[in-house]
């Protein structure tokens, strides 16, 4: 059996990503013990307040958001926070070498219903130590990421985290709130026959979605040859802890719907540190041209459009979308 902390010890590269990770493990142990308390925590429902992105917060969107706020500002190696739920970055400890960047409560709509939900981070390097951070500084493609990871919040609490080029996953052990390993090199098969999408949105995806989605319905009676099955968890967090387990897909498009979302996740709280873990994983994560972690950011809360998963099935979509421009 091996700890978090004693795996961090051996294998992390800098005691700085260690002590940030620590922080962020030890706020997940306090989420995960509210979950478990639900409703008699008074964590259900409305916080009766709109986030930055014009979403109704959940109350424990705002509480998850300010337990992190606060310990990430407490730790001397944190120069700067930034959160999904939040219109700017705050300021933390101007000699820190890192920036933390957080969606604290991925998948809210499932907190009232009991289903699975997680926290999402993502560790940068701070360029301008001595200085006091600002928005500008986490303007940093997700290739410069030192370390991501989730907290899943599910039947059990695990966390899966990429440090060295290395996915690990943990599992939290209720009784001694330890993290233990579970699997270290966690790597994707290239291949999958299970996809995950929200195909109520069909009919505002660009044709070559479309036609990948009709595709695989088809299945074996069409041009793909075999049967693929749907899994849809409704938080991110969960669809890819699943492909991080067994392969698969999963995807937010690009859609019509709204005309200032072109695509419902953000880059910098969700798509990215997830790009990472699958991509160290094995698989491949696109904008469906782009790959993710090359996408230079230019609003920290910047949206766009998420494939990720199993690295032959993300070529396959990507393939599609080349085809289709060149026409
Ligand atoms: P949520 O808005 O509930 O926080 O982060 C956005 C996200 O959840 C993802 O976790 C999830 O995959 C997706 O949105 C769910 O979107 P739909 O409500 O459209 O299904």
């Amino acid at each position: 059996m091996t700890t978090l902390a004693q795996y961090l010890n051996k294998h992390s590269t800098s005691a700085a990503i260690n002590d940030v990770i620590t922080t962020l493990a030890d706020v997940g142990v306090t989420i995960s013990e509210l979950l478990r308390k639900g409703a008699l925590a008074d964590i259900m429902g409305e916080a009766g307040n709109q986030n930055v992105q014009g979403e109704e917060q959940k109350k424990l969107d705002v509480i998850a958001n300010d337990l992190l706020l606060d310990a990430l500002a407490k730790n001397a190696h944190c120069a700067g926070v930034a959160s999904e739920e939040l219109d700017d970055a705050t300021p933390a400890n101007n000699d820190g070498s890192l920036l933390v960047l957080f969606d604290p409560l991925d998948g809210s709509s499932n907190i009232d219903i009991n289903m699975a939900v997680g926290t999402i981070f993502s560790i940068l390097p701070y360029l301008r130590q001595g200085h006091t951070s600002e928005n500008s500084d986490f303007l940093q493609a997700g290739h410069q990421q030192l370390a991501a990871g989730y907290l899943l919040y599910g039947t059990s609490t695990m966390l899966a985290l990429t440090i060295a080029d290395n996915v690990i996953m943990f599992s939290l052990d209720p009784d001694t709130n330890d993290y233990v390993v579970i699997e270290d090199n966690v790597q994707i098969d290239a291949d999958t026959s299970e996809y995950a999408i929200n195909s109520s949105n069909y009919r505002y995806w660009h044709v070559p979605m479309q036609n990948y989605i009709d595709e695989l319905i088809a299945g074996r009676t069409g041009v793909r040859g075999r049967d693929f099955n749907t899994r849809w968890v409704a938080a991110m967090v969960g669809d890819v802890h699943r492909i991080l387990c067994r392969g698969g897909l999963f995807t937010y498009p690009f859609d019509t719907k709204d005309i200032n979302k072109p695509g419902k996740l953000r880059l910098m709280y969700e798509a990215n540190p997830m790009s990472l873990l699958i991509e160290r994983a094995g698989g491949a994560a696109t904008d469906a041209t782009t790959r993710i972690l090359d996408i230079e950011p230019n609003d920290i809360h910047q949206r766009v459009p998420v494939v990720l998963g199993s690295k032959n099935e993300v070529s396959y979509i990507k393939n599609l979308h080349m085809q289709h421009d060149q026409v």
